[in-house]
């Protein structure tokens, strides 16, 4: 594959227009390119527009067609389709199984190279660049310098900030300016020097072990209400919100040390330019600043307390970015204020509700075992579209993966998730549509099935406790 990957401004030519794939609501946005190249995948963060997928995308003749699934959205949102859009464009066509690169700079199937704390140590101090002017937060002990000051790219990103968002330019401008650059923010975003080889086996390992479940055990116990009450109101089964919890941050445990504001900023003003996606990241995180900054501005000064999270910007039990929080946390302890921090009952029905927005079906399977051991398998097209439901129970045998009798029922679209172990045998899995939504949280089809076998493992050992209590 090349490795001279570039990025080109697209800019929609038609507003997306609605459309209707395989029954369910997708959105067709035609992009008109001046690059004549193949595509495979595509517009991961377009800007206003939340693409929860893109598939089957075939470039030919500088014209590229992206199919998103654009679920749980508002319509109001897809007015924002003409918003830039960045494009990894390859200049030659990718097999899926060198796609590393591809897969990389998408997020999906790689979970190394994820800006996600689940992935990297969210509270060590890292001294990383040495500044002038070194300053330590009250509450954090992340390393900070001197703050951006009123420059000119700050009064841009602020200007453009506040128009977005609705609020006073002169605020944002001196939110910004008063933002600390924090330079392990900077360095947790740089490509790993040497790609990293992934490992489902060790990866798993990491989640699935004694003392996460024996905490998931613990949190079931204590929170069985709020996590039946939100099955019943999302159809989100309990161990899947345990699973996502338990991988964020551990039931709450570590939920990060980093100044939200100042991470944000950081990575809004100051993103490594060698990151293979550095603009259209350094947008999103611009677009995440914007959220954040309209959020404390709805706080009246007096309740204003510095956020910590992730050094992505993440925040609470749950790890929200700020758009999340703004589009899908609840409420779910009624107390007026939604407290991703300190309340386990609005994390829980903010995750459910992010997994309903998202399509989430209640009481479907998110994975069935699949046997490729056939003569017709024909790997390459099962692979093609990634974690992407695209083909049908039939389909997909056809194909040559054989599904398990449940599997054969299936009435959705499948797609063939494929985990690496090293150098040892891959592991293959048919995800269902449910899958896909898990993967709507992190973008990495190994962080959805360290989410289900957690999930999986807590829910075993706490019938167990709840049979042994009966006994
Ligand atoms: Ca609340």
């Amino acid at each position: 594959m090349t490795q001279t990957s570039q990025y080109v401004k697209f800019f929609a030519a038609q507003p997306c227009l609605p459309a209707h794939v395989s029954g369910k609501p997708q959105r067709v946005v035609k992009l008109t390119c001046k690059d004549s190249a193949f595509f495979k995948y595509a517009a991961h963060g377009l800007s206003q527009l939340r693409v929860a997928g893109v598939a089957g995308v075939a470039g030919v003749a500088g014209v590229v067609v992206l199919i998103g699934m654009l679920m749980g959205i508002p319509d109001q949102v897809h007015a924002h389709a003409h918003a830039q859009v960045q494009v990894q464009v390859q200049a030659q066509g990718i097999s899926s199984s060198d796609s590393q690169g591809i897969q990389a700079g998408l997020g999906v199937s790689h979970p190394s190279k994820k800006q996600h704390p689940s992935w990297s140590a969210l509270n060590q101090h890292h001294p990383g660049t040495q500044g002038k002017s070194v300053k330590y937060s009250s509450k954090s002990k992340i390393l900070r310098l001197a703050s951006f000051g009123e420059t000119q790219a700050v009064q841009a990103l602020g200007a453009r900030i506040a128009q977005d968002q609705d609020l006073p330019k002169e605020w944002v401008i001196k939110q910004i300016a008063n933002a600390h650059l924090i330079p392990d923010a900077v360095q947790q975003m740089m490509p790993a020097p040497t790609p990293v080889q992934k490992n489902w086996h060790a990866y798993r390992a990491r989640f699935i072990e004694p003392k996460r479940i024996g905490l998931g055990v613990q949190f079931w116990q204590k929170n069985a209400l709020t996590l039946e009450q939100a099955e019943r109101d999302f159809g989100v089964a309990p161990e899947i919100v345990i699973g996502i919890l338990g991988v964020e941050t551990l039931y709450g445990q570590h939920m990060g040390a980093y100044p939200v504001l100042d991470s944000l900023a950081t990575l809004s003003l100051s993103f490594p330019p060698e990151h293979p996606r550095a603009l259209e990241r350094q947008t999103f995180f611009q677009n995440e600043l914007g959220f954040f900054l309209k959020e404390q501005f709805s706080r009246s000064p007096s309740t204003a307390v510095e956020v910590l999270g992730s050094y992505a910007g993440a925040m609470g039990a749950a790890q929200f970015m700020p758009s999340s929080l703004a589009k899908f946390a609840v409420d779910y302890d009624h107390d007026g204020r939604i407290d991703l921090v300190h309340s386990s009952k609005d994390a829980i029905g903010s995750i459910a509700n992010y997994f309903k927005m998202f399509g989430w079906q209640a009481g479907v399977p998110a994975r069935f075992s699949v046997d490729l051991n056939s003569p017709k398998i024909d790997l390459e097209a099962l692979l093609l579209p990634d974690i992407l439901p695209t083909f049908s129970a039939q389909a997909f045998e056809a194909k040559g993966a054989l599904l398990s009798a449940e599997g054969k029922n299936y009435a959705g679209q499948l797609a063939l998730i494929e985990l690496q172990n090293g150098n040892d045998q891959r592991e293959y899995l048919a995800g269902t549509e449910n899958f896909y939504v898990v993967t709507r949280y992190n973008w990495s089809s190994y962080y959805a099935m360290a989410v289900l076998d957690l999930g999986q493992a807590v829910k075993q050992a706490y019938e167990q406790k709840v049979a042994d209590a009966a006994h």
